[in-house]
Parts: structure tokens; sequence; C-alpha cells
């Protein structure tokens, strides 16, 4: 009969906090950073560790995956038009396809395929972390972010928090465009935006939240990119529902004018 080894209850703890502590210490210095683990941070991390770029993202729940587990209503299917379908077909995610450019997918299967794809490629996830600032140096440029653990956050615990610099940093927070709201409020820049601030998000319009995302993928703050709903809401563009092809595709768009970014400053 086969014998289990015997276990040292202190050896396991040392094996966790030494590893992440080692991993924690390494991300301190990353070229890009990404708050929020949603599907655009999760494609635009994916991505980028495709390409050997240092990603770290920094996701404030205890799961990533953001708003696509519960898919419309808690009904936990997303829909996706034929360019969101070659994204997850690329993911090896299943896609029904259910009329014309309709295509239906399991939330379940896409969160956990995406964010194994993710973590496979070299992104680095820590979950349970908040982005609570932004790091600007003299030349006005985001640098890093500022992050602090999520309960302490929740406790609103006195608890000074730590830095991680970026060469570049992604604002992936969804609808409460969160890193962007820090910069307009606590550094007093002008947005790269129509009015120079947060435009804000506008009703439900699928076809008009989606076609507007692109577009909206951009750098919004010298250093500071923004994708997925964020994207949406910092341009004044609608909501759009529970279609999810314009978050993957957001997420994938911002990557890739990172990845000409840095190759052009190599
Ligand atoms: C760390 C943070 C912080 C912070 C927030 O909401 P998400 O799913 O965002 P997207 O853009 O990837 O996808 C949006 C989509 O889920 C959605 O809401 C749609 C399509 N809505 C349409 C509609 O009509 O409503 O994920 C954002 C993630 C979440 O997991 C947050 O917990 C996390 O970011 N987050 N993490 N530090 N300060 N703020």
């Amino acid at each position: 009969m086969e014998t289990l080894d015997e276990l040292d209850d202190v050896t396991i703890s040392r094996a966790i906090i030494e590893h992440y502590a080692r991993d924690l210490i390494d991300a301190l210095d990353t070229e890009v950073a990404i708050a929020g683990g949603g599907p655009a941070g999760l494609m635009a991390g994916y991505c980028l560790a495709r390409k050997g770029i240092k990603t770290t993202l920094f996701e404030r729940k205890l799961s990533v995956g953001g708003g696509m587990w519960g898919g419309g209503m808690m009904f936990s299917r997303i829909v996706v038009q034929d360019t969101g379908r070659d994204v997850l077909s690329d993911l090896g995610i299943r896609t029904e396809h259910y009329r014309d450019k309709y295509w239906v997918a399991d939330a379940i299967e896409c969160v956990s395929t995406l964010t194994s794809g993710a973590v496979q490629a070299g992104l680095r996830i820590f979950n349970l972390v908040s982005v609570e600032d932004v790091m600007i140096r003299r030349d006005e440029k985001v640098s890093g972010l500022v992050i602090n653990w999520s309960p302490v956050e929740m406790a609103s615990l006195h608890v000074d928090p730590l830095t991680i610099r970026a060469k570049v940093v992604i604002d992936a927070t969804g609808h409460a465009c969160e890193v962007v709201g820090i910069v307009a409020n606590k550094v007093g820049g002008r947005l790269n935006t129509e009015s120079g601030s947060i435009m804000g998000e506008r009703s439900m319009w699928a076809e008009e939240g989606e076609r507007a995302i692109l577009g909206n993928t951009r750098e919004v703050y010298p250093g500071l990119y923004v994708a997925g709903m964020a994207a949406n809401a910092v341009y004044g563009s609608p909501r759009m529902g529970a279609i999810f092809g314009g978050m993957l595709i957001s997420g994938k768009k911002a990557a890739e004018m990172i990845i000409e970014e840095i190759t052009a400053n190599e």
C-alpha cells in the first residue's frame, strides 16, 4: 500500500511565504502593470505575456474574471460576434452558433480558459490586491502603481501601501475606470479625451458600445492606457450588456499598441 510522506506544517508555510515573497519582489519592476482582471485585463495580459513582455496584473477580488462569470443577469452565457468568436477560438474556447453573426459561449469556460492561458503564457497575477494610487514622477508620466491588500481597503485599516514600477500601466478596472479617476483627481492632468476629463459612460446600446470601444482603447495619459469597459466610461461611450467581443478585442488592441511602443523604445 502507498504511504504518504511525512508532512511538516511549518515547511508548507515556509514554501508559500518564500515563493510569494520572491514573486512579489520580482514584480516590483515590471514592464507592464495591469489594474483589473476582467476579460479586458486578462486578454491584454495574455497577449503581452505571450510576446515575452514582463507583465503583472493586480485584481482586487479573490477571483479574476470580473463581470464575465455572471453572463447576462446571472445567466452564465456570453454572446460574441464573429470577431470575438475568432479570439475565443484562438484560445481554445468553444462557441455555439446562435444565428447570423451571434455566437454563444459558456462564461465559466471563458474565464477559466482565458485565465489559464494567460498564466501559462507568463502573466503574473496577484489577486486580493487593490490599486489605490499611481506613481508619477517629474516627467508627469504614470510610471507605476501603488498597491495594498484588498482586506486593508475593505476594513478601512490605516496601513500604508507598496509601490510597483512599470514602463506602462493599463487601467482595466471596468465601469469604474479607477486608475484614470485617480489620475484625473490627484494629478490634475488633462486626459486625452475631448473634454480633458472623464466623459462618463452612456446608457446601454450594444451596437454603438461595441463599435466605439476599439477607438476608445488608447493612451489616455502619458504612460497610462485604458482598455475594456473603462475605455467606454472614460471616452463617453455606451455600455453594451453581456456581449463580450469588444472587451476581448480591446484588451488585445491595448497589448498590441504597448508591444509596438516597447519595441520602438528598445
Ligand atoms: C484592482 C480592481 C480595481 C482596483 C476594479 O468589470 P470587469 O469585468 O472589466 P472589463 O472591462 O474587463 O469587462 C467589462 C465587463 O465585465 C462588463 O462589465 C460589461 C461588458 N458590461 C456591460 C454593461 O452593460 O454593464 O473587470 C474589472 C476588474 C474586476 O475584477 C474588479 O474587481 C477589478 O477590475 N478592479 N482591481 N484594483 N482599484 N478596480
